[in-house]
């Protein structure tokens, strides 16, 4: 198949194009490369060093002979996107190509505006350009988990059937998102279901959970072929850091109580999972929503395993919640359909966190202790950042 992976040159989009490639599709990235600014703007950078997307591109070629077809440009250039739409002519298309960190969305108004303006415009531009040139295109969207937020009832996959006054129907699962940048998800998720009942489109709208771990087979083949891991607390996610923060000597920091419960998966399964969501499409007109992770834990157990696997007396620290959130809450959530279309999990174990733990250990000199503590507050509507607070956007 062809398939166009937008936000190619990601944490998720860099390793899924090598996973698609490697299994025989014809690839092409799309990426205006704002994740290398994020970095430049708050002053922190990948623990492991990633190279241009151009040299991981010749890389790739040179070791396998497979050809990834590059795009630079940005998703809220509509002209961009439906040039590229027509030259590639994708079969299936990935999008991945969001501003995806909670906490930079909370940073304050601009940073707000830019992830909502970025990710519900780049989408809404998307989703013309298949309407437009071909409504065959089948569109697997990255949502999230966040956007059900963490309701007193179990979540369902997309859709509850509500009983209300004697009548019955099944109607989309309520949402309750937790920051703007889970908001602009959820905005993307109304238009993409309405843009498959009005124009017959195709889309997979994938909640996906929070992803770690860094490994896949073909990132593993070369290091001018490795994917970012971010520790930093705006762009960094919960087990990813507290690996990092352990092998730095480091409390592994928990906010609140740490019975913040959450959906969770490892990077090979985010590959899996694309396959299998592309390899099965939905039909025409239908929008379908897959709950995309494994596993579940709570923030205070995932401290506990990372101190438990790595011992050396790891402290866990239990610091002032920067988030409005349910730092305790009733957390269960249905995810049966990957399983159902043939998903084999990497479950979380001893040496999945030991195989961060020593990915933590080689670049150790990379890490930026003072990119460590959380800066963004949930309950400013400006939060003082670790660089001068210039923002770019
Ligand atoms: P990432 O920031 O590493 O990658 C996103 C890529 O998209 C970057 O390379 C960025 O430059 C590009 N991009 C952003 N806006 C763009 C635009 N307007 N035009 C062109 N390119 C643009 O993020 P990631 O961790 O790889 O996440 C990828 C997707 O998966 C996101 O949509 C995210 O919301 C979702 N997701 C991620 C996780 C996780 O744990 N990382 C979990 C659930 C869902
Ligand atoms: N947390 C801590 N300590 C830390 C970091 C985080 O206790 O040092 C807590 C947070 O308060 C939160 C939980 O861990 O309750 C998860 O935070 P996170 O930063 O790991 O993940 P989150 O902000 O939810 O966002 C990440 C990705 C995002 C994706 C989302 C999936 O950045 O792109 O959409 O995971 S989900 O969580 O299912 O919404």
């Amino acid at each position: 198949m062809r398939i166009l992976v937008l936000g190619g040159d990601g944490y998720l989009g860099w390793p899924t194009a090598l996973y698609l490639s490697q299994h025989g599709n014809d690839v092409g990235i799309v990426d205006n490369f704002v994740r290398r600014q994020y970095d430049l703007e708050m002053g922190v950078d990948s623990l492991v060093p990633i190279v241009q997307a151009q040299t991981r591109i010749r890389r790739w070629k040179e070791l396998t002979g497979k050809n990834i077809e590059l795009y630079i440009g940005d998703l809220t250039d509509a002209p961009f996107v439906e040039q590229t739409f027509s030259n590639f002519e994708p079969d299936a298309v990935v999008h991945f190509g969001e501003q995806r960190s909670a906490p930079y969305s909370m940073i304050d108004r601009q940073h707000a505006v830019y992830t909502q303006h970025n990710n519900v415009i780049g989408n809404l531009n998307v989703l013309y350009t298949i309407a437009e040139q071909d409504p065959t295109i089948h569109l697997v969207k990255l949502g999230s988990m966040g956007e059900y937020g963490s309701p007193n009832i179990a979540i369902e996959e997309g859709f509850i059937e509500i009983e209300h006054k004697g009548r019955k129907d099944i109607l989309p699962y309520p949402k309750q998102p937790g920051s703007f940048y889970h908001l602009s998800k959820v905005h993307d998720s109304h238009n993409i279901m309405f843009a498959c009942k009005i124009w017959g489109l195709r889309s997979t709208d994938l909640n996906q959970g929070i992803v770690y771990g860094q490994y896949t087979e073909e990132t593993a083949l070369h290091d001018d072929l490795a994917t970012r891991l971010d520790y930093d607390a705006v762009f960094g996610t919960v087990l990813n850091r507290f690996c990092v923060q352990a092998v730095v000597g480091r409390p592994l920091t928990v906010y609140g109580k740490g019975g913040q419960t959450r959906g969770m998966l490892d990077i090979r399964d985010t590959l899996a999972c694309i396959e299998l969501a592309i390899m099965n499409p939905p039909s025409k007109g239908e929008y379908r929503v897959f709950n995309q992770f494994t596993e579940s834990f709570s923030v205070l157990d995932l401290a506990e395993k990372v101190a438990a696997v790595y011992g050396n007396g790891v402290e866990i620290q239990h610091v002032e919640d920067p988030r409005v959130e349910a730092d305790e809450h009733f957390y269960e959530a249905t995810h049966t359909k990957l399983l159902d279309l043939g998903l084999v999990p990497h479950l979380l174990t001893d040496d999945s966190i030991q195989r961060l733990l020593s990915l933590a250990e080689r670049y150790s000199n990379r890490v930026d202790i003072k990119a460590i503590s959380p800066t963004v507050s949930w309950r400013r509507t400006s939060s003082k950042l670790l660089t001068s607070n210039n923002a770019t956007h």
